[in-house]
């Protein structure tokens, strides 16, 4: 169990400094942020490891949310594995977007009929839910993980993911169908650098892409190089590439060998998401989410951000 009994996080001595209160959760471990603002409020979307945890032993995610950025409400749990009566485990990392007054969440989690994971989707009336499963069924089956999900200013949605490999879909405007198959990214040292040392993945691509667009360029965050992972980024033109690759993000920091992006800008200032290790009795399966805020060069690309209290 964890020493510190905070609800959430004490109220704010500087409501402007998020870098005093990492991490964002301090009462359970929580990991791979997804953060969404809608209405004035920024929503944190998570995953949550289980106390004691020897594995990514995830039964539940859970929202929590800000007007501030320092001062967090807790909305519990309403999505987990039960939503979904076709899973078995491994509630891995998500996200949630709004359309028409809806909120979906797509979430990663084992397919019980066949051992795999598949992506689901769970769809709620409110960003806080409760959420219910969308189809009764995986939206995407095929092995892999960790989706990050898209509306481009077209109105074209663009549901990423994976690992090993990194793929796409193009999102009906319900958000729980797709049209014109699934895309395969190429994974070129171009778009994703390069990894020495293991031929059967040449580039840093590993996990937990992230994409967003902001001054017409469209940006993709991801996990590198896993094992210890680090923050990286790509851009590109266009939603569906060609992606060029920019570097580090966020080193290699803490006790935790996964790491996972979430970006957003909020009531003027942009906030970089992630997990790491540091809370009491934390590690790679004991992760907990933090936030720095941060500014883009003049040029749009990222600045190197380090973690406090890693
Ligand atoms: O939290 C479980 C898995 O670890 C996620 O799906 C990956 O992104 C990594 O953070």
């Amino acid at each position: 169990g964890l020493l510190l009994a905070f609800a959430v996080v004490p109220a704010a001595l500087h409501p402007t400094a998020a870098r005093a209160d990492n991490p964002v959760v301090q009462h359970v471990y929580t990991a791979d942020p997804a953060p969404l603002v809608h209405d004035g409020r920024v929503y944190l979307y998570t995953g949550h490891d289980e106390d004691g945890s020897t594995y990514f032993t995830m039964k539940d995610w859970r929202v929590w949310s800000s007007a501030d950025m320092v001062n967090w409400t807790d909305h519990g749990s309403p999505l987990s594995l039960a939503t979904f009566s076709w899973a078995s485990a491994d509630a891995w990392a998500g996200q949630a977007v709004q359309r028409g007054g809806r909120f979906y969440w797509y979430v990663p989690v084992k397919n019980r009929a066949t051992g795999r994971m598949a992506i689901g989707v769970a769809v709620s009336d409110s960003p806080t839910g409760p959420f219910r499963d969308a189809l009764g069924h995986p939206l995407v089956e095929n092995g892999e993980i960790d989706p990050t999900v898209f509306v481009d200013d077209d109105g074209q949605a663009y549901l990423y993911w994976g690992n090993p490999n990194l793929s796409y879909v193009r999102l009906n405007t319900d958000m729980t169908s797709y049209s014109g198959g699934v895309n395969r990214i190429p994974l070129t040292t171009a778009g994703f650098g390069t990894r020495t040392g293991d031929t059967a993945r040449p580039t840093l691509y590993e996990e937990g892409p992230w994409v967003y667009k902001r001054n017409g360029l469209y940006y993709l965050v991801f996990a590198a190089k896993c094992c210890s992972e680090f923050i990286a980024y790509s851009t590109a033109p266009g939603p569906t590439g060609p992606w060029t690759y920019r570097g580090t993000v966020m080193p290699t920091q803490g006790s935790s060998f996964t790491n996972h992006p979430g970006v957003v800008d909020f009531k003027g200032g942009s906030y970089f998401f992630y997990h790491n290790g540091a809370l009491p009795g934390g590690g790679g399966f004991t992760r907990s989410v933090a936030v720095e805020r941060f500014s883009y060069n003049a040029d749009g690309t990222l600045p190197l951000i380090t973690m406090t209290n890693s």
